[in-house]
C-alpha cells in the first residue's frame, strides 16, 4: 500500500515534470534541428544515426581520468540534492525499488567513436527528479562521479525518457571499467555528459561547468552540430 502511494506520487510527478519541459525538450537540437549533422538512417530520436565526424565502433572503449573507484553494493549511495523539494540518499535497494527501464541507445564519445544498439536497463533521470522534486527555479544538474568527476546538463536534456542511471548492459551488470555499480547515460549528447560511478546529482538554479566543461569541452554537447569545444 505504502509502496503503491510512493510509486503513484512519483508518476503524478513525472506527469509534472514532462509537462513543464515538454516545450523546452522539443527544442533541443537532437530533436528540433532541420539540417542535423550527420549520416545514415533516421535513429529513435529523429536524428540521422552516426553523427558527424564520429566513426563506428564495434569495441567499448574505457575513457575515464585513471582512477576507477572501487564501490560495493553495501557501501553504494546515490544522494540527490540541492533545488529540490525533498533531497533523498538512495541505498542499492531504494534505487533498485524504483521503476526500472530497458531501452537500447547509441553511444558517442567526443574522440569520435560511436558504439550503437547499446542495451541499458536502468531507472530514468526523470523518475528520480520526480522522487526529489525540483523546485521551479532549477535549470541543471550537476552530476558527481566517485571518481570526483563532475559534468553539468541541463533539465531539457536530462529529463529526456533515454537519460538514465543505468546498472545492467546487455543484461550483464555494468562492469567496474564502465563505470559501476551505476552510470548516467545521455545518448542524446556526447558521452562525457554522462558520469561514470555515479554518487551525487545536484539540482542548480542556474548553470555550472563541470570537469571538462571547465578545460575547453563544450557546455552543451550537441553531437549532430559537431558541438564539442567551446
Ligand atoms: N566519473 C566519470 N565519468 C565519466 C568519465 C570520467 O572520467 N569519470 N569520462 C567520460 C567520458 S569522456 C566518456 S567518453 C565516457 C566513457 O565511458 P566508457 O569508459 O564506459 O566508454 O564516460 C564519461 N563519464
Ligand atoms: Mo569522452
Amino acid at each position: 500500500m505504502e509502496e503503491q502511494s510512493k510509486l503513484d506520487r512519483i508518476i503524478e510527478a513525472r506527469m509534472k515534470l514532462k509537462t513543464r519541459f515538454e516545450d523546452k525538450m522539443k527544442n533541443t537540437p537532437s530533436m528540433a534541428d532541420h539540417k542535423p549533422m550527420g549520416t545514415g538512417a533516421v535513429n529513435r530520436h529523429g536524428m540521422p544515426q552516426l553523427p558527424t565526424g564520429q566513426t563506428k565502433t564495434i569495441k567499448w572503449p574505457v575513457l575515464d581520468l585513471g582512477y576507477h573507484p572501487d564501490i560495493t553494493l553495501e557501501r553504494w549511495r546515490l544522494t540527490i540534492n540541492g533545488e529540490v523539494e525533498n533531497p533523498v540518499i538512495l541505498t542499492w535497494e531504494d534505487f533498485m525499488a524504483l521503476p526500472q527501464v530497458e531501452d537500447t541507445s547509441d553511444f558517442h564519445c567526443v574522440t569520435t567513436w560511436s558504439k550503437m544498439d547499446m542495451v541499458w536497463k536502468g531507472v530514468r533521470l526523470v523518475d528520480l527528479a520526480a522522487l526529489v522534486q525540483p523546485k521551479e527555479t532549477a535549470t541543471h544538474i550537476m552530476c558527481y562521479g566517485y571518481d570526483t568527476y563532475t559534468t553539468n546538463v541541463s533539465l531539457e536534456e536530462a529529463l529526456k525518457p533515454d537519460v538514465l542511471i543505468a546498472h545492467t548492459v546487455y543484461n550483464e551488470p555494468l562492469t567496474k571499467e564502465h563505470g559501476g555499480p551505476a552510470r548516467m547515460i545521455t545518448p542524446q549528447l556526447y558521452a562525457w555528459k554522462g558520469s561514470k560511478w555515479i554518487k551525487r546529482i545536484e539540482f542548480l538554479p542556474k548553470n555550472k561547468l563541470g570537469f571538462w566543461e571547465e578545460r575547453g569541452y563544450s557546455n552543451t554537447a550537441y553531437p549532430w552540430r559537431n558541438d564539442r569545444y567551446s
